[in-house]
């Protein structure tokens, strides 16, 4: 009786402090620096009511920064004349809100140098950016620290095309640890911002590799982009993704795709999996309250992504560059 009481103890103890994993925590910030949380959604509730349109790319942001060595602000680094960053991959050259962000980190900078990390402003400026927006509200556990590698090979390999068929989309969100149910959800994040031509101008005017357009694309909907993406080359030119609200986080999304009016070859992909068409079915089905939900939790779960915390990392003072 006696022994295994010790033993318990023992395997008790074990696990307090030999396993200890350090991991994310609702409100890391509460004693470090307070006022933290508060002063990044104030900044975010005070300016995205003026540049409502800078939600979409905020978001897209957080996104790109986790599915690349993890949620650690990777993304912001700049390149250096040895080094190509992330920001200089293609798929980043429509990244926007760099600025945002900047602004951002002096403010809590000035509050508590040295405390905060970029990736955890990124994680809190997307939820509270598509907050005003009247989007869906997420958790968002802080303590993530900032990575000190952005390397834009890595970018281009993690981050999925918008050429990617199904198996390819669920692939590249296996290998973050995220399955087909967040695949479906986290998509619908398309229901807010714009799209370049040279995302999707392959379906319109090369889809087979000789010419010719993408025969799951509603034609009506291919000639009406035909009229925005004047030729294959276009990538200046920009199109609403869920035209008519593309500001406003709705089902919209949804309701395109299954009419066959997704812009990317990687919307109209959701259909050609039957569980993914029929789940979306239902969505669109049900109050938007649910696609809420779902994408909050898939959100909680992307913010998650190969994290570093305890002790790895660094906290860095510029978000743009890491420390000397
Ligand atoms: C499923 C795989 C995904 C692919 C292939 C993909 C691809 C793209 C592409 C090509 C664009 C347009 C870029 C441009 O031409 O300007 C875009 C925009 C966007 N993506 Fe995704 N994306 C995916 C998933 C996600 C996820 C998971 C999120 C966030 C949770 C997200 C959020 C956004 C947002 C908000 C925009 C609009 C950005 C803006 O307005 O500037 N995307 N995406
Ligand atoms: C990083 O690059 C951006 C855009 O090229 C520039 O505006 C910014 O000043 C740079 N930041 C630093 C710290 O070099
Ligand atoms: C960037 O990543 C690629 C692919 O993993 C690797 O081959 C390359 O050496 C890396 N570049 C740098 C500068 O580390
Ligand atoms: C999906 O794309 C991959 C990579 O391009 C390709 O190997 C595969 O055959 C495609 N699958 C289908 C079902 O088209
Ligand atoms: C995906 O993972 C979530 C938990 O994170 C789970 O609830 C859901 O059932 C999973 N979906 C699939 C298709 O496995
Ligand atoms: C169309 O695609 C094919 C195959 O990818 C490519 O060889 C060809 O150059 C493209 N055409 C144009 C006009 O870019
Ligand atoms: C757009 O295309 C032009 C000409 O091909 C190229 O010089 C420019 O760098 C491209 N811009 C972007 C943002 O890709
Ligand atoms: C937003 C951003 O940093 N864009 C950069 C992407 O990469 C190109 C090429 O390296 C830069 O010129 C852009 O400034």
């Amino acid at each position: 009786m006696r022994m295994s009481f010790m033993g318990f103890i023992v395997w008790l103890l074990l696990g307090l402090f030999c396993c200890v994993k350090a991991d994310l925590q609702l409100g890391f910030y509460d004693k470090s620096c307070p006022k933290a949380e508060k002063i990044i959604s104030d900044f975010v509730k005070k300016h995205i009511p003026n540049a409502p349109t800078l939600a979409s790319p905020l978001l897209r942001m957080h996104f790109h920064d986790c599915f690349v060595r993890g949620c650690d602000g990777s993304v912001l680094i700049n390149s250096t004349s040895n080094n190509q960053a992330e920001k200089a991959a293609t798929p980043n050259l429509t990244l926007r809100g760099f600025g945002f962000i900047d602004s951002v980190k002096s403010l809590v900078e000035k509050e508590c140098p040295g405390v905060v990390s970029c990736a955890d402003i990124v994680a809190l400026v997307a939820r509270d950016a598509v907050g005003v927006i009247g989007g869906p509200y997420w958790r968002v556990p802080t303590g993530r620290r900032d990575g000190l590698i952005s390397n834009s090979t890595e970018a281009l390999n993690n981050i999925p095309a918008p050429t990617f068929n199904f198996s390819a989309l669920q692939t590249s969100f296996a290998n973050k640890g995220l399955n087909v149910t967040d695949l479906i959800w986290l998509s619908g994040a398309h229901t807010i911002g714009i799209g370049h031509c040279s995302s999707f101008s392959s379906r319109l005017y090369n889809f087979t590799g000789k010419g010719g357009q993408d025969p799951s694309l509603d034609r009506f909907y291919a000639a009406n982009l035909k009229k925005a993406c004047k030729s294959l080359n276009d990538n200046v030119t920009f199109v609403e993704m869920d035209p008519g609200s593309f500001r406003t986080f709705d089902l919209g999304y949804y309701k395109n795709v299954l009419k066959r009016r997704g812009l990317f070859q990687s919307d109209a992909a959701l259909i050609t999996n039957a569980p993914t068409k029929s789940s979306i079915m239902n969505l669109v089905n049900s109050p938007p309250e649910v696609f809420f939900q779902e994408f909050a939790l898939s959100m909680e779960k992307m913010g998650r992504i190969e994290v570093k915390a305890g002790t790895t990392g660094e906290i860095r003072k510029n978000c743009a560059v890491v420390n000397s």
